[in-house]
């Protein structure tokens, strides 16, 4: 195959390799840049040549450069995203090449917490009507590695990222599920990062939004009683049940998912398959779902010790949700920290105080942590490894009692990924556990 030096594509990371792979099998062998240096493993590279390291476009592929795909992970501010923005070469993102190919319906899913929760709550309710769905994204699976399975609805988990650099969307049903701070060392300030999420409704056919948008939408969710939004939560026969309107779907005790914020999550799920799935069958359908990992998963722990795997918690938002699921009684132990994202953590003082018996922190940030709770009277403890906030953990905690992993940080300080984070938490819980039942059965 000749190279094709009119297209280019930035970074060769999971997206990269999607989108090469796609090109090739329309006969356009684009040239790789990509700012890292070369991986030792060969592993994925296969015939495609990487120019490695590159800092600055080399000046002839400037030049014949006519389109460029570029890869989530590198910012509009980039070097080398604005070099070619400087020198008016359209760019776009692997999300724009799969809307222009994939000829079925799209459903899309952007928020600060909880996207993958609803996408695959939304896979689930497609299925389960025995509809073809196939879902990914920012899930996991590139958009591009979709095509390959043939399905009646396509369901594309979309970051901030993708959407900042997509040029051509058109959704079937959008939804942009909340925003709160994240990300500022990719978009710089908060206002960019939410103009970016809020580029999912371009073109949408059916627009799903939350009570505080200030976008024009179809219909709003709210956990709140139905009225101004469409999708709530209101008391019927004395429980909490989900509402389309004023039409009773499910009560909130009959859920898969524990914690409040899941109980949105439903919500949403329902409203963004409305326009395939009937609220009232849709809500029937929820409760064979099954929870992610890592995002508010209940494990097993010592006697009478819950406790919670919320690795998945990168950001403050992600952490409140999960406080604000407890009542405020103050049996719980949370374990937090990491790095930051430069974002300010104060926020979470007030609601530990009113939850938290004690905060163990660890990480690049656990300082700020610190300050967060000393600044609300909040006992803490700062340690260095998992190992000891665990056992700092169940040294404090009684039967009754909850240990919650929900850092409020990323983990790359510390582990590959948030899911080496609480796959090693839930290894120690259950080697704590363990020696627990040990102990009290000799
Ligand atoms: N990078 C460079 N130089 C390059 C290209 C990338 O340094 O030339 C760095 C990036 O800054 C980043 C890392 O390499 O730190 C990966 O970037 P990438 O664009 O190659 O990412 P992919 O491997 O293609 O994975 C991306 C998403 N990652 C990011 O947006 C950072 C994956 O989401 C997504 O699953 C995958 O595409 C398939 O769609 C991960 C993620 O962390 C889970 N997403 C962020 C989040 O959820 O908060 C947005
Ligand atoms: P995302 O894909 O947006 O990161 P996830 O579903 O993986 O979302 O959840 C990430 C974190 O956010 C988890 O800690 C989870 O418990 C929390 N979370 C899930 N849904 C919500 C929500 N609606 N509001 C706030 N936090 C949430």
């Amino acid at each position: 195959m000749r190279k094709a030096t009119g297209t280019v594509v930035l970074g060769y990371g999971v997206t990269g390799k999607s989108v090469v792979q796609h090109l090739r099998a329309q006969g356009i062998d684009p040239q790789v840049l990509d700012t890292r240096p070369r991986p030792n493993s060969p592993e994925g590279l296969g015939d495609v040549e990487v120019h490695w390291r590159v800092q600055k476009w080399p000046t002839e592929l400037l030049a014949a450069a006519q389109q460029v795909i570029v890869s989530p992970g590198l910012p509009l501010h980039h070097p080398l995203v604005q070099q070619a923005k400087d020198a008016h070469i359209p760019i776009y993102s692997d999300i724009d090449l799969f809307m222009a190919k994939v000829g079925m319906p799209v459903i899309g899913v952007t928020g600060t917490n909880g996207k993958s929760t609803v996408v695959s709550l939304v896979g689930h309710l497609l299925q389960a009507s025995e509809l073809e769905c196939v879902v990914g994204g920012n899930l996991g699976v590139p958009a591009l590695q979709l095509l390959d399975t043939p399905a009646d609805i396509y369901v594309l988990e979309l970051s901030s990222f993708q959407l900042a650099h997509s040029a051509h969307l058109a959704l079937a049903s959008a939804g942009v599920l909340n925003i709160t701070d994240d990300h500022r060392d990719w978009h710089g300030d908060f206002e960019s990062y939410r103009r970016a999420k809020e580029r999912i409704y371009v073109n949408a056919d059916y627009c799903v939004g939350c009570l505080s948008t200030d976008c024009d939408v179809d219909v709003t969710v709210d956990v709140s009683a139905p009225g101004v939004n469409r999708w709530g939560v209101a008391y019927h026969e004395e429980a909490l049940w989900l509402f389309c309107d004023d039409t009773p779907l499910i009560a909130t005790s009959d859920l898969p998912l524990a914690g409040r914020h899941n109980v949105e999550n439903c919500l949403w799920a329902l409203a963004l398959v409305e326009p395939w799935i009937e609220p009232r069958h849709a809500a029937q359908l929820l409760v064979g779902f099954q929870g992610l990992p890592h995002r508010f998963e209940s494990l097993s722990g010592p006697t009478g010790i819950r406790c919670i795997n919320d690795s998945k918690a990168t950001n403050v938002g992600a952490t409140l949700a999960a406080l604000e699921g407890f009542a405020r009684d103050g049996t719980l132990i949370l374990i937090a920290g990491g790095d930051s994202k430069h974002a300010d953590l104060a926020p979470l003082g007030e609601v530990m105080r009113d939850r938290a018996q004690l905060l163990v922190t660890l990480g690049q940030d656990a300082a700020a942590l610190n300050e967060a709770a000393s600044a609300s009277g909040v006992l803490w403890r700062q340690v260095a490894t998992m190992e000891e906030a665990v056992s700092t953990a169940f040294e404090h905690a009684k039967a009754g009692d909850t240990v919650l992993l929900s850092p409020a940080c990323a983990s790359l300080d510390m582990y590959a990924n948030f899911a080496a984070r609480g796959d090693h938490f839930k290894e120690l819980v259950s080697q704590h556990a363990k020696a627990v039942h040990v102990a009290v059965s000799s």
